[in-house]
């Protein structure tokens, strides 16, 4: 329900008049970590930084010339799926290398020590790097899909893909560096679709800027935060729709949220807490068991 019914970038600026400032005290957020049955854990490109992946955002944020956000469009692939392409072989090249960090592992160990409490931890992930799911984390929504799943241009049909390069042409390209060529792969010869000898052009299933999310995912993240009576938000710079609003319209019905970040976001002020600094240092000690606990 809240997640259609509030939406553009004025739900962030709006009402932020006699807001508190956020607290960063580990023990009061702990205290309320014990006894909560439904926590939903909101995260974003900052959960896997520490595991050396670019951040969408910021200085990592460009391959070649072009900044992400630019290259993550569909007008972009239609102009140029050479190039589409070739980033999103980088960008699968590169998770190739990459582990989950001890922030990915605290999430995954504490979803199962609550569910054998019959408690439940849902992570929400703007994330396409599968990071959350190898680190163990099983009741997953994957919000903006996976860089290792395809979807056919022609026939709809959508594979998981792990294969790199994903086809012979893509082989040895990518590379990230501004003076680096276009390769210019003939359309022809980039990822073609399989399924019943369709033959159809393959684009990465992830969703871009401008595309409208599953709605069976969405709402099922909108039962998990309407339900939820603690709210975790990880390593988002909240600025993308609609998961911008999420974790705000958790805490616009008084149900506690707290931010993990290296840096204030436009959704700061309306959470109870926030605690500063990278997230692979302050999640760990926030889900770690609490002595109350049962075992
Ligand atoms: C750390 C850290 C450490 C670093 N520890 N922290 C309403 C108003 C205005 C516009 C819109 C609107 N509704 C929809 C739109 C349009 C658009 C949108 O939101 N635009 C905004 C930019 C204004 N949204 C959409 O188009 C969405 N579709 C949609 O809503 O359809 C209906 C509709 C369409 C059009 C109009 C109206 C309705 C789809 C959004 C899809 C986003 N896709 C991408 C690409 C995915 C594929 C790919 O990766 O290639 O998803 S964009 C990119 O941003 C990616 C990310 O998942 C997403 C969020 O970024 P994230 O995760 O927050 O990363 P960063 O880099 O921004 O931030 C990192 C943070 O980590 C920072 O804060 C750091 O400080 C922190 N950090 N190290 C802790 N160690
Ligand atoms: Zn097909």
């Amino acid at each position: 329900m809240i997640v259609r019914q509030l939406s553009g970038r004025g739900f962030l600026n709006s009402h932020l008049t006699d807001m508190a400032r956020p607290s960063s005290d580990l023990a009061a957020l702990r205290e309320i970590f014990s006894e909560a049955k439904n926590v939903a854990i909101i995260t974003g490109a900052g959960v896997s930084a520490e595991s050396g992946v670019p951040t969408f955002r910021g200085a990592g944020g460009y391959w070649r010339k072009w900044q992400a956000q630019k290259l993550a469009t569909p007008e972009a692939f239609s102009r140029n799926p050479s190039r589409v392409w070739e980033f999103y072989h980088y960008r699968r090249e590169v998770m190739l290398t990459k582990n989950p960090n001890p922030a990915h592992l605290a999430i995954a160990e504490c979803e199962e020590r609550l569910s054998k409490q019959g408690r439940t931890v849902t992570v929400i992930t703007q994330n396409i790097d599968e990071l959350h799911r190898r680190a163990g984390s099983k009741n997953l929504l994957e919000l903006h899909g996976s860089l290792f799943k395809t979807r056919c241009m022609s026939c709809g049909h959508e594979a998981a893909n792990y294969t790199s390069p994903i086809c012979a042409a893509l082989e040895g390209k990518g590379a990230p560096d501004p003076d680096t060529n276009d390769a210019q792969i003939p359309v022809q010869q980039l990822p073609r679709c399989e399924h019943e000898d369709c033959h159809g052009l393959l684009r990465p299933a992830v969703v871009w800027f401008g595309e409208t999310l599953d709605s069976d995912i969405l709402t099922r993240a909108e039962k998990v935060l309407d339900s939820c009576d603690l709210c975790l938000v990880v390593g988002t710079s909240s600025v993308v729709y609609p998961a911008a609003m999420f974790a705000p319209q958790v805490a616009a019905r008084g149900v506690p949220v707290a931010e993990f970040n290296m840096e204030n976001t436009p959704a700061t002020m309306r959470f109870k807490f926030h605690f500063h600094g990278p997230c692979g240092t302050t999640l760990p000690p926030a889900l770690e068991r609490h002595e109350t606990e049962q075992t």
